[in-house]
């Protein structure tokens, strides 16, 4: 990666990253760790971020300067269809509180986190920033992209208002330790490990995959999007939103196959074809991430392999 020098300095400041237990949150504040400043949190238990009055009074008292917001309501595709009003109605307000808070204290900089469902369902490949608000949404996620192209035009908005310092950024299907291993509700790559894990132990003849096997997604692995994101926290600022991606896709029968080498499973793949396919293909255009000067890092198999060894050292040690 090219270094360039950063136009908004990290070090020293007082930053909040929003959404610190989830998997993207705990990958930010990593990333963190490297850039000498000091991170303030607060757990769900103390602050229920759709509470307007409660965010505005906990950023009042303790003002972080920047904020990553990677707080969210997230899930797979079965968790989207199952809980639409939560989808909408948490995300909204989460974002909505964050923001405009950010606004009344002067917050110096903020990263607002999307997906890349935002863009319509039929959109050219692969998809570049332009395409968003420019055809009908996958219905399946539907109720989360709404609320995730609400935050991108309050970024945008606050920032043509007010001047403030607000970018976006729209990462694609991410994967890795941390993540949410619940098959109802999580997505395609932690449920496949868990049940490939399962097949295995059982010495189960075939292995359940949902759809067809035929949709596409671009996966990137937590770490290198939480790089991106930091990055693109030192080196950007403008109100239009940016891809971050790996640039290339897999289908989800070759992406099965490849988890099934990777655990050691050895038996066929049972395609439920009464379950959701969803959005067909989903493949990022990063040319604007990469003229800024960042590239992913950690191929497909190797972040494969790194969540697999983390979810086997959780299922040893769950209380760790
Ligand atoms: O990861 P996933 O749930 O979300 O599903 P989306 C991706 C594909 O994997 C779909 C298939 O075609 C699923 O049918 N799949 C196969 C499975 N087996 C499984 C399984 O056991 N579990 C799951 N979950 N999928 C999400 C959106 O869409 O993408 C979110 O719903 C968000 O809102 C996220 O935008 C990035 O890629 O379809």
């Amino acid at each position: 990666m090219t270094e360039r020098v950063p136009s908004y300095r990290l070090a020293g400041k007082r930053i909040w990253v929003a959404g610190s237990s989830g998997m993207v949150g705990r990958a930010i504040s990593r990333q963190l760790e490297n850039e000498n400043c000091e991170l303030i949190s607060v757990g769900r238990e103390r602050l229920d971020l759709r509470r307007q009055s409660d965010v505005e009074d906990w950023m009042a008292e303790t003002r972080p300067q920047a904020i990553f917001l990677a707080a969210a309501k997230v899930g797979g595709i079965m968790a989207n269809q199952t809980f639409p009003a939560d989808f909408l109605y948490d995300n909204l307000m989460i974002e909505s509180n964050i923001i405009h808070a950010a606004h009344r204290i002067g917050v110096e900089k903020l990263m607002f986190l999307g997906s890349s469902c935002i863009y319509p369902r039929n959109a050219a490949q692969p998809i570049t920033e332009d395409a968003l608000l420019t055809g009908a949404l996958e219905p399946s996620n539907e109720w989360y992209a709404i609320a995730k192209i609400a935050g991108i035009k309050l970024c945008q908005a606050y920032r043509r208002q007010f001047g403030s310092d607000f970018v976006s950024a729209m990462p694609t299907n991410l994967y890795g330790e941390h993540d949410n291993f619940d098959l109802q509700t999580s997505h395609v790559i932690p449920a496949l490990i868990a049940k490939t894990h399962a097949a295995k132990t059982k010495g189960a003849a075939a292995l359940d995959v949902w759809g067809t096997g035929t949709p596409r997604r671009d996966f990137l692995y937590v770490d290198d999007a939480a790089a991106a994101i930091v990055y693109l926290m030192q080196h950007y600022s403008d109100e239009q939103h940016l891809n971050v991606g790996a640039g290339r896709d897999i289908s989800i029968g070759e992406l099965s196959a490849l988890i099934c080498e990777v655990v050691g499973f050895q038996g066929g793949l049972n395609f439920l074809t009464d379950k959701p396919d969803g959005t067909p293909l989903k493949k990022l255009d990063t040319s604007r991430l990469s003229a800024l000067g960042w590239q992913a890092r950690i191929g497909l198999r190797e972040g494969i392999t790194r969540t697999y060894d983390w979810y086997c050292e959780q299922l040893a040690n769950p209380n760790r």
